[in-house]
């Protein structure tokens, strides 16, 4: 080790979701046999290995500055490792996580290690992160981190670094997967070939986190790296990006180029593929077998009041049955509750998740992330339910808690008519006809849906508990 500065970055798990599948209230008994059954349901869960690693952590443990070294703890998997003493812990922060991570911070400040806090929720909200940290680092971290650890070296840390444009991506900056324990993860393989997003839905904020202008990486850079990556890991690539199709032109080369390294690859697609017929056979003979689109709603009127702008509903479901007829299995995430939702939407959801036979059907609440548009318009309107004005109250969590009143539905009917239709789509049965009639990759489609068929069944307790608790 010698005299290098040591850092550890640490990634948090989420109270829900893959990460945790456990309720949001006090399971009754600890050792009764349904805390005992939840618990082996999380451990499976944890074994099928459904982790992502976190790339940011991946990208930034990658920076080398001479006299520094960097090691990631994915909190996921492992327990800090205090035996050893640190000159510097960098947390990753997303909005939704933020108590646990400021607790985190506080408590190791207590012991007295110097931490930096970094990721979405600085970003957006830096001042409510100060007090939690001793050096804050704004925006994309990609060149500002080598900046933090020249000063970590030279004992001369500021409070704060921001990183004063969006970074170039095409500048080749190698990332490492070696800096990852393989066995943990489904697979280590993961890369993202560009950032920022020009659509602009009202319930997200990736536009603003990452800019409206879409800065890709060179396809030479990528194509080198699925090359360096596979040496290392023979399994299966994912690429993080949130619409891997949106650059046609650019995806048309990259996945061309792929086509003779025999790869497998999973990602997140608009459904747009759909009406991209020479994309979707290159995706599929480069090796594409499963993708995640996000179809939101197939109400016009939520379309349009959320400015879901891009694909049309009525070619939404042409679009899907194309993907799939081409071999590709797809995960497709619905929100209900959106403003022009009614409790007719439900059955409609239903109905377009038969008839375009969906793989992974993900149905979830909309969740009001601070910092969103339309988290803004609630707050006017006086339809949260939780206090706007703190951060830490607002918590992300996986369909079992509903924090704003929907526009057209009364929050009972809301609940209830939301309940029927998680239970109507995910029963064992059902899971195992999907597995089974998935284009590919069959037997991850069936895990997720026995995982969701538990997920969902305490989402819908914990609904109940918080309208009795809460009405
Ligand atoms: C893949 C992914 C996941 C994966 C992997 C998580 C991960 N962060 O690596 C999984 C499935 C686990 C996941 C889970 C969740 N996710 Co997610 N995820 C993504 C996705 C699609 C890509 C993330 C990614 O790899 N980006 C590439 C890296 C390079 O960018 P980055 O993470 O922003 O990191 C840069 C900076 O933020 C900064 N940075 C980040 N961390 C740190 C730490 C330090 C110390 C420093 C200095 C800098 C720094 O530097 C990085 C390099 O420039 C994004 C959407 C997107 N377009 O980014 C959503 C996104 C990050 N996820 C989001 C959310 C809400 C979640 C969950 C809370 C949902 C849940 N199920 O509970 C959890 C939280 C998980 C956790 N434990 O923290 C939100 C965050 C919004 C916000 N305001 O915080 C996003 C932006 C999606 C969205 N549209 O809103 N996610």
């Amino acid at each position: 080790m010698g005299n290098k500065k040591q850092v550890l970055l640490v990634f948090l798990p989420s109270d829900s979701g893959v990460d945790g599948a456990r309720s949001l209230f006090d399971e009754p008994s600890e050792n009764g046999f349904k805390a005992r059954f939840n618990r082996s349901i999380r451990n499976l869960i944890k074994q099928t290995q459904f982790a992502i690693p976190p790339l940011a952590l991946m990208i930034l443990a990658s920076v080398d500055v001479e006299g520094v070294e960097q090691r990631i703890c994915d909190l996921r998997f492992e327990p800090t490792p205090f035996d050893r003493s640190w000159d510097l812990i960098g947390i990753s922060v997303q909005t939704g996580m933020t108590s646990k991570a400021f607790r985190f911070a506080d408590s190791i400040r207590e012991k007295g290690y110097k931490v930096a806090l970094g990721g979405p929720h600085v970003t957006l909200f830096p001042d409510s992160c100060r007090k939690h940290a001793d050096v804050l680092v704004h925006g994309e971290a990609d060149d500002v981190w080598a900046e933090v650890l020249e000063d970590l070296k030279n004992d001369s840390l500021k409070e704060s670094y921001s990183a004063v444009d969006f970074p170039d991506l095409s500048l080749r900056r190698p990332v490492r997967q070696q800096l990852l324990d393989k066995n943990r993860y489904f697979t280590t393989n993961i890369i993202q070939t560009g950032r920022g997003c020009p659509y602009c839905c009202d319930f997200c904020n990736v536009h603003i986190l990452n800019g409206n202008r879409h800065r890709k990486r060179t396809v030479d850079d990528v194509v080198q790296e699925v090359l360096r990556f596979s040496k290392h890991d023979k399994r299966i690539f994912f690429f993080v990006d949130d619409s891997i199709n949106a650059n046609e032109e650019y995806a048309l080369e990259l996945f061309n180029r792929l086509v003779p390294y025999n790869i497998t690859w999973f990602g997140q697609a608009t459904t747009m593929l759909g009406k991209q017929p020479k994309l979707l056979e290159t995706f599929v003979r480069s090796g594409c077998r499963a993708l995640l689109v996000g179809i939101e709603s197939i109400e016009p009127a939520s379309r349009d009041t959320h400015k879901k702008t891009q694909n049309r509903s009525t070619d939404l479901a042409e679009a899907i049955i194309n993907i799939r007829k081409a071999g590709i299995s797809l995960y497709g995430s619905f929100i209900y509750g959106l403003d022009g939702d009614t409790l007719d939407t439900p059955a409609a959801i239903l109905d377009f998740v038969r008839m375009t036979k969906l793989d992974v059907p993900g149905i979830n609440i909309l969740r009001p992330n601070p910092g969103t548009t339309v988290f803004n318009r609630l707050r006017e309107e006086g339809r949260l339910l939780f206090d706007p004005d703190d951060l830490t109250a607002y918590r992300y969590t996986f369909g079992q808690e509903i924090l704003y009143r929907p526009k057209n539905i009364s929050l009972p009917d809301f609940i209830e008519s939301y309940s029927k239709l998680t239970a109507d789509i995910f029963t064992l049965s059902n899971a195992l006809k999907r597995g089974l009639a998935a284009p590919s990759a069959k037997a991850a489609v069936l895990l997720f849906n026995m995982f969701y068929t538990h997920l969902y069944a305490l989402s819908r307790n914990d609904l109940m508990r918080q309208m009795t608790t809460n009405p």
